[in-house]
């Protein structure tokens, strides 16, 4: 089998080579940082799936003396020296010198034979000094492309310059762009050459491309599978026969939500692990996107889930829902914990409101005499499993859009009065995901599976079009 492709990555200091990298190896651990000489040394990264390479990046230290190497090369290379067998010769006679360090690491991956991608930022003017790295990697390497990795005002000055040293030139915001940018990335390059070069790309292309198809089924079964712990899940405590239920309904409501904030914390750490955001800082409080707000902040129910009339045209479906999650109270002792949420769930908690409450407490049989039971959950909201899932769809949006060299707070802006996509969809789907809801508490506290799986599909099916 022939080696991976292998590109080398190389420009000036500080133009966004790591940040090239970083992007296309989904590597956010690589340091990137607005001061120069940040990368000192080269260091390659392979892009595996499956347990194959399928081609290797190779982030260098940028070039800070090229007129200095041309001027070299264009003294030392002769009539019959191979660039190769020059620059070698280079390398070798200035390992030493720290004046050249930063060159000899660059070239390093370049005599192996890698292809080069060549950045240049398009924030700034071309300048006849910076033409030197294009002449020298014009002679070195026979694979060259230019990424240009900001828009800016001085794009067209850099295109017509570019066009006249390398094979292909292409704009690429590495801290922008998303998977389908990445891809076209890769697709563009099987242009550049023909034969082995060509098919390894588009091999390269298609297997990164399954797996990218693999991480969001990967995500809709972690989704569909925290919605469905989720609406499923209750507590049972019993209490002491002369304790007040009251005095235990803080504390057994806090479990209740502690155990949902788990779960969904759970998947979100499941889902950037998917997409190798290993290092994500999360917004705090204030500035959080609405999906990023804690499971019970009264806000986060604004702007997900169903609208009231959504929620009332299910009708039916809605009343197995409920029918199924809700406690039947014991003893006049119930918490109204159902109205406590409810008032900070909008029109989700005016139905509930006109329901049961969810805590309740009814006589433990076969323990102690006189002790009880306290009960809270499923959760009764109808609302509830709807903003879970826009709430858990719209992080994977974000995270599956982000490129690992975007190194800022995950933030989401707020927009429009419904902003999750369940909202959106048609009578016809709200209510099949309803019935799915209602399919998958139908053995609670346990989860149906095979409800859940229809979820998963549901979920597929979501996330396809939100792509
Ligand atoms: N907006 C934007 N900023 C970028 C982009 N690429 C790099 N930057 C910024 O430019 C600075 C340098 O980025 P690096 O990726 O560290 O650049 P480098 O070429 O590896 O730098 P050295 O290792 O020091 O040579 C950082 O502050 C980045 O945030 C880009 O595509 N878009
Ligand atoms: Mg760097």
């Amino acid at each position: 089998m022939s080696p991976p492709i292998h590109f080398a990555v190389v420009a000036a200091v500080n133009r966004g080579k790591s940040s090239i990298v970083s992007t296309l190896a989904e590597n956010d651990s690589i340091r990137i940082s607005p001061s120069p000489g940040t990368t000192r040394e080269a260091r390659s990264y392979p892009v595996v799936v499956d347990d194959e390479t399928l081609f290797v990046l190779t982030d260098t230290p940028g070039f800070e003396r090229a007129r200095e190497l041309l001027a070299w090369i264009e003294r030392e290379r002769g009539p019959e020296g191979s660039p190769g067998s020059v620059l070698e010769r280079f390398v070798r006679e200035h390992r030493d010198d720290s004046g050249f360090r930063a060159e000899c690491e660059l070239l390093a991956p370049i005599l192996g034979g890698a292809a080069v991608l060549y950045v240049v930022d398009g924030a700034v003017p071309f300048r006849d000094h910076m033409r030197a790295e294009m002449e020298i990697l014009r002679w070195a390497a026979p694979l060259r492309v230019a990424l240009i990795n900001r828009r800016g005002e001085h794009l067209e000055g850099w295109k017509g310059e570019l066009r006249a040293h390398f094979q292909m030139v292409r704009e690429f915001d590495a801290q922008r762009v998303g998977f389908g940018e990445r891809i076209g990335l890769l697709r563009g390059l099987r242009e550049v050459n023909e034969g082995h070069w060509r098919e390894g790309l588009q091999r390269i292309v298609e297997a990164l491309e399954l797996d990218w198809k693999r991480r969001r089924r990967r995500s809709a079964r972690i989704i569909a599978d925290l919605v469905a712990k989720s609406i499923v899940h209750g507590l049972r405590v019993p209490i002491p026969s002369g304790d007040d239920p009251e005095d235990h309904q803080a504390r057994l409501t806090k479990r209740f939500h502690d155990d949902l904030r788990k779960l969904e914390e759970k998947a979100r750490v499941e889902i950037e692990a998917l997409y190798k955001h290993a290092r994500l800082e999360h917004a705090e409080a204030a500035d959080r996107p609405v999906w990023e707000e804690d499971l019970f902040d009264p806000a986060r129910w604004e702007p997900l889930g169903l609208a009231p009339r959504q929620l009332l045209a299910l009708g039916a479906t809605l009343g197995a829902v409920t029918g199924g999650a809700v406690d039947v109270a014991v003893g006049g002792a119930s918490f109204m914990l159902g109205a406590v949420l409810g008032a900070a769930m909008g029109a989700g908690g005016a139905l509930w409101r006109s329901g049961q409450p969810i805590a309740s407490v009814e006589g433990l049989r076969g323990l102690v005499r006189g002790d009880r039971l306290l009960r809270i959950g499923p959760h009764p909201n109808p609302n509830f499993p709807f903003v879970l899932l826009d709430a858990n769809l719209l992080h994977w949006t974000a995270i599956r859009e982000r490129a690992h060299a975007e190194r800022s707070t995950l933030v989401l802006e707020r927009a429009g009065e419904k902003e999750g996509p369940s909202s959106a969809l048609g009578a016809g789907e709200r209510k099949a995901l309803s019935k799915c809801f209602a399919g998958v508490r139908k053995r609670a506290p346990r989860v149906d599976p095979s409800a859940r799986d229809l979820l998963a599909e549901k979920v597929e099916g979501l996330m396809g079009r939100l792509e």
